[in-house]
């Protein structure tokens, strides 16, 4: 089998480069480890950047996301009792876009399928063949036969534990990481949202977050030990433990039901540098990865994607390498923008083991600066709405 650009991993990365380069009548093929409905199973990200609204429109698939989808113009952050809003409207011009991640996934895997793209499903034993030559292929399991698909490009969307990175041989890969000592303990509640805009809140007991994704469908996070585990919290143990953390206003208005999904996410913030390395290129998880505050880590994903998309198009249709010779350093500039933003909201919000008495002067002095200074508040939502691709 032969396609342009091979594709690993059917993420939303993959779906979503996938799809875009179909709209310019480049071929891709994706190789996905699980089945679509695994895929579709993940509860994860739930706001989106106006730069990834925008690529879903240049994609065809953004019909649904106007219609369901619910745009947000600013958040509320509670601290001490006390509780802010941060107007992204009013300071930036622009607004997020809260739709869930599955209902992107799922946008994207009905419009490849209907295009009839090719995206092949429980592959196992992928490897890439290659990729610094000007004939790469990848191998691969499926239906207990071999494959092989040759390329012109392989675009590695497989996640933080797919075998994209690692193929980059190790003495030309660097790597960054900080691990936070901490987890998010996250429920998803057919219950209607206790704000119509998401509540971030730094408590004594830690930290906590009201969001959602439907008018009737809620997901609340509070922060939680590393070493927690999902069959320890009772529903009934989960919602006590979030009234703690809210504010009093917001504690009237939580509707608590049980929950339809639990899970434990850890928080680290990770880069790898490159993110390409000849015909192959990183994109989304596989080469980055955020803590969750500040909802980074599928908007980065899209950005990179933004990039690799344009660089390719540029080469098909123009004969112009230069977008695809540059991708890494300009995917890389604004990655290390949004770990800056993901790590500075993380530290700001969450409580450590070890913060001494003076560390927690210093979050509540930035969360007081925050809270009253309409340049600090300018920052924070240029950041949160999304930095210019
Ligand atoms: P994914 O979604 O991990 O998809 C990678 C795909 O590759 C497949 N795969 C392979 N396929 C073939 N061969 C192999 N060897 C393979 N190895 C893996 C996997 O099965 C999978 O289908 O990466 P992608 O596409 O780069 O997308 C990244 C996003 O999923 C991720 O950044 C976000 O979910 C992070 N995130 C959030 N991002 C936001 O922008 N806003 C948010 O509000 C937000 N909230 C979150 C989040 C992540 C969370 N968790 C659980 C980590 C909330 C949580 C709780
Ligand atoms: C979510 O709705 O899952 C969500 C929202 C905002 C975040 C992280 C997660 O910062």
């Amino acid at each position: 089998m032969r396609t342009q650009v091979a594709i690993i991993g059917g993420g939303p990365s993959g779906l979503l480069l996938s799809q875009l380069l179909h709209i310019r009548g480049i071929d891709s093929v994706v190789l996905e480890r699980k089945t679509r409905d695994y895929v579709l199973g993940r509860i994860r990200a739930g706001v989106l950047e106006r730069g990834l609204v925008s690529l879903m429109e240049e994609a065809g698939v953004a019909d649904r996301m106007h219609r369901e989808g619910l745009r947000h113009d600013g958040t509320l952050i509670a601290h001490g009792g006390d509780m802010f809003r941060v107007d992204f409207a009013r300071t930036t011009g622009h607004s997020v876009m809260v739709y869930g991640q599955t209902e992107v996934t799922r946008d994207l895997y009905d419009a490849r399928e209907a295009a009839g793209g090719q995206i092949v499903y429980n592959v196992e034993d992928v490897v890439i063949e290659g990729a610094d030559t000007d004939t790469p292929f990848v191998s691969y399991t499926a239906d207990g036969k071999s494959h092989r698909l040759a390329c012109d490009f392989v675009a590695g969307c497989d996640g933080f534990h797919g075998v994209s990175r690692k193929t980059i041989p190790q003495d030309l890969r660097q790597e960054f990481e900080k691990v936070y000592p901490f987890g998010w303990l996250g429920i998803l509640s057919e219950t209607p949202p206790v704000n119509h805009e998401l509540i971030y809140a730094n408590s004594e007991r830690g930290f906590a977050l009201c969001s959602m994704r439907n008018a009737n469908l809620s997901r609340y996070y509070i922060q939680c030990a590393m070493t927690d585990r999902v069959e320890n919290w009772s529903d009934d143990a989960f919602w006590d433990e979030l009234k703690r953390r809210l504010p009093q206003a917001a504690v009237a208005e939580l509707q608590t039901g049980p929950s339809i999904e639990k899970s434990i996410a850890p928080l680290r913030s990770f880069v790898c540098e490159p993110m390409q390395w000849g015909r192959l290129f990183l994109c989304g998880d596989a080469a980055h990865i955020v803590p969750p505050t500040g909802a980074k880590g599928l908007n980065t994903a899209a950005s990179d994607v933004h990039y690799l998309y344009n660089g390719l198009r540029q080469f098909y249709e123009e004969g112009d390498r230069s977008g695809i010779d540059r991708y890494s350093e300009r995917a890389l500039a604004r990655v290390w923008k949004a770990e800056r933003f993901s790590w500075w909201f993380s530290s700001l919000m969450h409580r450590y083991r070890d913060q001494s008495e003076f560390d927690l002067r210093m979050q509540r002095a930035e969360l007081d600066f925050l809270a009253s200074d309409a340049a600090a508040q300018a920052a924070m939502a240029i950041n949160y709405v999304g930095l210019d691709y």
